[in-house]
């Protein structure tokens, strides 16, 4: 702060820095602003650049929950652990990240020889990553449960810690847990489980990555009536997949997980969403040959530039069906669940981080005679944030620890049905939630936070498709009002029970008083609602969607 601030400037409130020995070189800096403008050698700065430290030690809320939560044997590795990894992510992967981001992937379609290659060419940092992904558990940490029921949590909290340094890595991630998940559900065929252990293998070398080829010109939500690719079995018992892939992200990963129709013998398929079938394929052969698989383009996007999303052609590709015919989408919701958690993990990341910067900032940041942390009114805003952020946060932790005991076979019915409900209500509401978090956050910096090479736009535009990936807001609202129809409404009954007893719970605290009533008022009209659109016709239920899923997200967060 001194260094940045011309000297001797009366009303600036220096208290900050009181008492500092005064280095060669902040000395050097001082004389030279001293001097005359036009004297001077180099203009030196003015503001220095925000940064933070170590992420895992930084993170208060974070601590007090692992110390909360975990039983005190896995507390003390899981600390250990974190605190290095928060070290390697400060020194080693951050540097990368920002390399990505300055090198995009490119595509080379043909050779200087006029051979069609359609080599994605991705950068070392990025490669690196991946090779760190490995080494650091990201994947392996859930599926080898070390921990029991806290791995999964464990793992989550790394990929938080991971996400807004990652360079995009993040992205590839989610949908190789993803596939994991797929794979493991369907109790680790013999034919998956070489892929299987690639998928969560440590070691760099051996590490995969998977893509989820959803989407196609017809169906990015709509994908029971988009998808036109059809499947056509071989006599070895695989299939050839034909069709158009329109969003690939992470095109250069190893295998994929995609939907397709299979032909009948008469060459018809079924449409609709019994029609499609889940596939996995490998996406190049052991001599490093796309399986029958043009890359048209790379996608030309706002943000998560630093990852390739291709549009790619399938001439036949070979597949092995993983899911019983016309059970695709069922079977492939395993997967969408585990994104849908990695996109919430994503935002509540990207507020986090933007958080910080921003109070890093208003410790160091002179306006109107004070710095900018003793101007109640930035500060109010700061704190509005972070409100939002540590509810997010909890809800995050709330529902991978759900998750945990899910996957260790340790959870009751009523976790299951609270943990089916609260995927889509905190992607959806982190996803929005995150945009307008990192927007206000970037305006905490003034012009700076427009400007490109301070690195703050690339949280911006990165955590701008958190609201689209994995489903839209308002795919994600119908997909709350599935489960509680699939349920019969007992995923309500669940969430009803559970606030109920965290309200309890918290009333015992004189401070928490207000806030308990407040949220008591609001679970209140949220049951008058639901017996008020219950003898109504669906579609004022289909018109609520979007706010009653923002009510359970707030109710929940809040309790
Ligand atoms: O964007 C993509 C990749 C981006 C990169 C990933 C990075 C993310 C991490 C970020 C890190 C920072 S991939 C594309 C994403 N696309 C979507 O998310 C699709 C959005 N559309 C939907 O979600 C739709 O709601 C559909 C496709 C699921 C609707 O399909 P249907 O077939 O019309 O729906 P149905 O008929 O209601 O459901 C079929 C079956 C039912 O089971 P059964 O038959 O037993 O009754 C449903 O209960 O699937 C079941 N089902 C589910 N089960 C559907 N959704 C779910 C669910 N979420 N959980 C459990």
């Amino acid at each position: 702060w001194e260094r940045c601030q011309p000297p001797r400037r009366k009303g600036i409130n220096t208290a900050a820095g009181q008492g500092r020995q005064v280095g060669t070189q902040e000395k050097q800096v001082l004389g030279d602003l001293e001097m005359p403008l036009a004297r001077r050698e180099m203009e030196t700065l003015f503001q220095e650049q925000p940064e933070t430290g170590n992420q895992y030690l930084e993170d208060a809320l974070l601590r007090s929950y692992l110390k909360t939560h975990l039983p005190p044997k896995v507390l003390e590795e899981v600390n250990q652990d974190l605190e290095r990894f928060g070290n390697r992510l400060l020194t080693k992967i951050r540097p990368l990240g920002r390399e990505c981001e300055l090198n995009p992937p490119v595509f080379r379609q043909y050779d200087a020889w006029g051979q069609r290659v359609d080599h994605i060419v991705t950068c070392s940092a990025w490669r690196r990553i991946k090779e760190i992904a490995a080494e650091e558990g990201l994947i392996a940490e859930a599926y080898e449960r070390r921990y029991s029921n806290w791995s999964r949590l464990h793992q989550a909290v790394k990929l938080y810690l991971f996400s807004s340094s990652s360079g995009g890595f993040n992205c590839p991630l989610a949908m190789t847990d993803g596939a994991a998940k797929v794979i493991e559900a369907l109790g680790i065929p013999g034919s998956l489980k070489n892929a299987f252990d690639h998928l969560t293998s440590r070691d760099p070398k051996k590490f995969w990555t998977s893509g989820q080829w959803m989407t196609e010109r017809r169906g990015g939500s709509d994908v029971a009536n988009g998808t036109e690719t059809v499947a056509r079995k071989q006599p070895d018992g695989t299939y050839r997949l034909y069709g158009f892939k329109w969003f690939t992200s992470a095109a250069d990963s190893d295998v994929a997980l995609t939907l397709a129709r299979v032909e009948d013998t008469e060459g018809r398929v079924k449409e609709g969403s019994g029609g499609l079938s889940l596939f996995f394929l490998k996406v190049r052969d052991e001599e490093g040959k796309l399986n029958s698989i043009q890359v048209q383009r790379l996608k030309d996007k706002l943000g998560t530039r630093q990852m390739a999303t291709a549009e790619l052609w399938l001439h036949g590709a070979t597949a092995e069906l993983i899911s019983a015919e016309g059970r695709g989408v069922a079977s492939i919701s395993n997967m969408l669940n585990i994104t849908r958690i990695h996109n919430i993990i994503g935002a509540v990341a990207s507020m986090r981080r933007m958080i910080s910067l921003s109070r890093e900032y208003a410790r160091r940041r002179v306006a109107f005679g004070k710095l900018l942390k003793d101007h109640p009114l930035h500060m109010q805003t700061i704190a509005r944030m972070e409100v939002q952020t540590r509810g997010a946060f909890l809800l995050l932790m709330e529902i991978v620890r759900l998750l945990g005991l899910v996957e260790t076979d340790t959870s009751s019915e009523q976790d299951q049905l609270l943990l089916r409900l609260l995927i889509p209500v905190a992607k959806l509401y982190t996803g929005k939630q995150a945009s307008a978090v990192v927007i206000e956050a970037m305006e905490s910096f003034g012009g700076q936070g427009y400007m490109e090479d301070t690195g703050l736009p690339v949280i911006v535009r990165d955590t701008l498709v958190l609201s689209i990936w994995e489903g839209t807001t308002n795919i994600l609202s119908l997909d709350v009002l599935r489960s509680l129809t699939k349920s019969q409404g007992q995923v309500m009954a669940v969430f009803f029970s559970t606030v109920q007893k965290k309200l309890e719970l918290a009333s015992s605290t004189v401070k928490l008083e207000r806030s308990v009533k407040r949220t008591r008022d609001a679970v209140s009209r949220l049951a008058r609602f639901m017996q008020a659109a219950g003898t109504k016709r669906a579609l004022t239920m289909e018109l609520a969607a979007r706010d009653f899923s923002y009510t359970l997200a707030r109710i929940y967060a809040g309790s």
